[in-house]
């Protein structure tokens, strides 16, 4: 080591980063500009706070996993530009009715033999009938008695069918905002968001844990993805769980072409999404399959401290188990 280079480096002593953007109050609301004005930050000043958040309510390496199945797919009434499962479009995808209980059970005991914590499973519909949640209610209590958390995203529900999850012993409900609220209705125009909203304050009546996120890589800007963090952390309290996940896009989809993403900025939305939300289960969700290791690996340091495990999401597949297994060992991840 040469003393010039010694010398050099420690006349140079590194600053203190500067002290990011914090909400006015504690009790007070996240404002849009101040989320844009972490997304601002250079990406290591990011990380580092995003890390120091995440250090003071985790334990950092845990990472809890969830395993999704698709229990009613295809035949939706809704028009969401980005899903396969929407009526509207032509996706080639298969419709299926619901699906039996033992079959569900299957597939139950298969997540929780793979180690995940937590089953949720997935219908296609605007929102469920009489018939359908007396099915899944039951779906609910057996999957609970195999000593898996529950989650459920079946669309809009009113607040009696959210007391009868609720009792049936539902841990979380799936209720996406998806996107910018000045981007609803280019995404979507057969429900509102005001209404999404609405189910989700039944959720949480119900005293059912909520799991509501967004998608990245639907065209937003920044702004955009700004505005998606900043209502998701405004709720209150926020959501106990937050699932980023990358547009997968289909083919027949309004937004089968996709749009050009940095996946820096993919880093930057989990980073901003742990310090807004230091409390929330923070889950690197669709898309994971393209990213390569170090991309997951940097979303783990941003504060992710959850994934979607198993070959299959709903529709799409999802990351190898067996590579995520890999994947953890080589990162000293420990699933919980
Ligand atoms: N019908 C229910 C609803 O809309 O809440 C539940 C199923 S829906 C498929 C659940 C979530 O999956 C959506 O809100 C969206 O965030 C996500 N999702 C759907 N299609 C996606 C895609 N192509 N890429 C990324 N995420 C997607
Ligand atoms: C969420 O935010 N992502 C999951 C889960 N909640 C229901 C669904 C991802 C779906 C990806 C596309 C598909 O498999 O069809
Ligand atoms: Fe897809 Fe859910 Fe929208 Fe139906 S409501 S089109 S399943 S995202």
């Amino acid at each position: 080591m040469t003393t010039t280079s010694t010398l050099q480096f420690a006349s140079k002593a590194p600053k203190a980063p500067e002290p990011a953007p914090q909400p006015a109050s504690t009790s007070a609301r996240w404002r849009v500009a101040e989320v844009e004005a972490l997304f601002a930050l250079p990406l290591l000043d990011l990380m580092f706070r995003a890390q120091q958040t995440h250090r003071a309510h985790f334990k950092a390496g845990e990472v809890q996993r969830s395993t999704l199945l698709s229990i009613k797919t295809g035949g939706c009434s809704e028009d969401c530009g980005y899903c396969s499962q929407s009526a509207r479009y032509h996706t080639g995808l298969e419709r299926e009715s619901l699906m039996p209980l033992d079959e569900v059970l299957e597939h139950a005991r298969a997540a929780k033999a793979n180690g995940s914590s937590r089953f949720c499973m997935g219908a296609a519909w605007r929102s469920p009938k009489e018939k359908d949640l007396a099915a899944v209610i039951d779906m609910v209590r057996e999957v609970k008695k195999l000593g898996l958390e529950t989650c459920v995203t079946l669309g809009m529900l009113d607040a009696e069918q959210a007391r009868r999850l609720a009792e049936a012993g539902l841990d979380y409900y799936n209720h996406n905002v998806d996107t910018a609220p000045e981007r609803y209705e280019e995404i979507v125009t057969t429900h509102t968001l005001q209404e999404r909203f609405e189910t989700i304050d039944k959720v949480r009546a119900a005293g059912i844990n909520v799991c509501s996120g967004g998608i990245i890589g639907m065209g937003e800007d920044q702004l955009g993805r700004a505005g998606l963090i900043a209502q998701l952390a405004n709720l209150t309290p926020p959501p106990e769980s937050v699932p980023i996940n990358k547009l997968i896009p289909f083919p027949g989809t309004p937004l089968a072409d996709g749009s050009a993403l940095d996946p820096f900025d993919f880093v930057r939305t989990v980073a901003v999404a742990r310090i807004t939300m230091p409390k929330s289960f923070v889950r690197l969700s669709a898309g994971r399959e393209q990213m390569s290791d170090e991309l997951q690996a940097l979303c783990f340091m941003a504060g992710a401290n959850s994934i979607f495990y198993g070959e299959r999401l709903l529709t799409a597949d999802n990351a190898d188990a067996s590579d995520d297994l890999s994947l953890f060992a080589r990162l000293g991840l420990v699933s919980i």
